[in-house]
């Protein structure tokens, strides 16, 4: 099983690697690397690794998340669309048996009504949605705090 102090993977969907640029009105200016640094500097603080990794593709994300079971030690998830979407993703959020947060940087609940539906948020352990990039961080800290 996991190791429980093992890094904290911060998994991106898709278009977030567009952030900073995307819509800067609804996802605000930081970009994508701003929020791995963000991630790390905050798992720092619990003495915690970070590690990182952005697709556009679902397959990708799903053979990423299949490769933190035994590896990571929490997940930090924001889906992007397939929040609203993908069965397969949440199928594969299970296999590692490790807590996960949910994070969606904008307030999905104030947005279109198609946002308001997530296949994620029922095998996760928390959401957060409408704290911008500090959402991230308040993932990681949860995360990092109640090992
Ligand atoms: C990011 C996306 O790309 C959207 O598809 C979601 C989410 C919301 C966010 O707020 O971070 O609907």
């Amino acid at each position: 099983m996991p190791d429980m102090a093992g890094p904290i993977l911060v998994l991106n969907g898709p278009n977030l690697n567009m952030l900073g640029t995307r819509q800067p009105q609804v996802y605000g200016t930081a970009t994508l690397d701003d929020v791995v640094e963000l991630c790390r500097r905050t798992a720092a603080r619990f003495g915690r690794d970070v590690t990182a990794f952005q697709s556009n593709s679902e397959g990708a994300l799903i053979d990423r998340i299949q490769a933190a079971r035994g590896a990571e030690s929490a997940i930090v998830i924001n889906p992007g669309g397939l929040t609203h979407t993908s069965v397969a993703l949440r199928d594969a959020l299970v296999i590692p048996e490790v807590p996960i947060v949910e994070v969606h940087i904008s307030n999905v609940h104030a947005r279109e009504d198609f946002r308001r539906h997530s296949y994620i948020s029922p095998v996760a352990d928390a959401v957060i949605a409408g704290m911008g990039i500090h959402g991230y961080a308040a993932a990681v800290e949860y995360l990092a705090s109640r090992d």
